[in-house]
């Protein structure tokens, strides 16, 4: 994990991991190197088993300030098309394991779209949310206009994504688009805080849980809840289930082996 120029990652303990953009010069802008180097080293952790939460995180300032717009800038049709630009980030919303997006600053553009494509988003009270790109003569590319919209509704994500306004951390939570509102300097801790708890948990279990709720967005409720169903009985075939169940009637922690 030394040699990405972008990102930094540690394994911070607890079965988690802290993934941080670097690029400070361009408020974290994310060009094709900042993809490449999140999906390569996320889907790394997503396979090790000693990893059951992952947190991705920016600088005080900027979460992301979108994509690269310098990067951008000069490229035609052919280049996006031939190139399938920005498709590589689909693979981060494709992990198995829980990822959690700890936003401070500025989360635009591809910036938001990056922290929508994460499962629990917290965000600091310095938390700027939108999808500015109309303002340069594009629009949304990571996915922003589908996943704001899941998220906040048609009226929100319509005037953010027509009119380029941004969204404070509070208009961001009353929206939905967030779980919490941290103050900054807590930010970073209670990010890991969360991604301990859900390490802590089955892994093979959160990971269906995940899928679970991932499914509301892809499908017909009694389709989803028959989805659900179906894994809810799998979980019983789980060494885990055993343990959770038998540690609660035991009255002690259970001792989860993930699998
Ligand atoms: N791309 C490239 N460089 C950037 C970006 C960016 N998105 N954002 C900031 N930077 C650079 C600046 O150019 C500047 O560099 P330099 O020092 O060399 O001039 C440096 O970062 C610092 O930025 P500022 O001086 O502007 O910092 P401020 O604190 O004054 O302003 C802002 C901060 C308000 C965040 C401002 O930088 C800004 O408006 N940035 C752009 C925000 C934006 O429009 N984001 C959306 C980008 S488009 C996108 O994400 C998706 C496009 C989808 C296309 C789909 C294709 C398939």
């Amino acid at each position: 994990t030394t040699d990405y120029e972008t990102i930094t990652v540690e394994r911070t303990g607890d079965r988690t991991a802290l993934l941080t953009l670097n690029r400070p010069k361009a408020l974290n802008a994310l060009n094709l190197q900042v993809m490449e180097e999140v999906v390569a080293a996320t889907e790394a952790l997503d396979r090790d088993p000693d990893i059951g939460c992952v947190v991705l995180t920016g600088s005080a300032k900027a979460f992301a300030a979108g994509a690269d717009i310098k990067e951008m800038q000069p490229q035609g049709y052919m280049d996006m098309y031939l190139t399938d630009w920005f498709t590589a980030w689909d693979r981060l919303g494709n992990l198995r394991t829980p990822t959690v997006a700890a936003v401070s600053g500025y989360a635009l553009g591809g910036g938001c779209e990056l922290a929508m494509l994460c499962d629990i988003l917290l965000a600091s009270d310095t938390a700027v949310f939108g999808q500015p790109e109309i303002k340069l003569g594009v629009i949304p590319g990571i996915g922003g206009s589908q996943r704001l919209t899941r998220a906040v509704g048609k009226a929100k994500a319509m005037e953010l994504c027509l009119t380029g306004r941004t969204m404070d951390a509070a208009e961001a939570e009353r929206a939905g688009l967030v779980s919490r509102i941290v103050p900054a300097d807590d930010l970073l801790p209670e990010a890991l805080a969360v991604a301990a708890t859900v390490a802590g948990m089955s892994k093979p279990v959160a990971m269906m849980a995940k899928e679970a709720v991932n499914r509301a967005f892809e499908t017909t409720l009694a389709e989803g809840v028959r989805f659900e169903r179906r894994l809810f009985h799998a979980v019983f075939a789980t060494a885990d289930q055993k343990e959770g169940m038998s540690a609660f009637v035991d009255k002690r922690a259970p001792d989860f082996t993930h699998r």
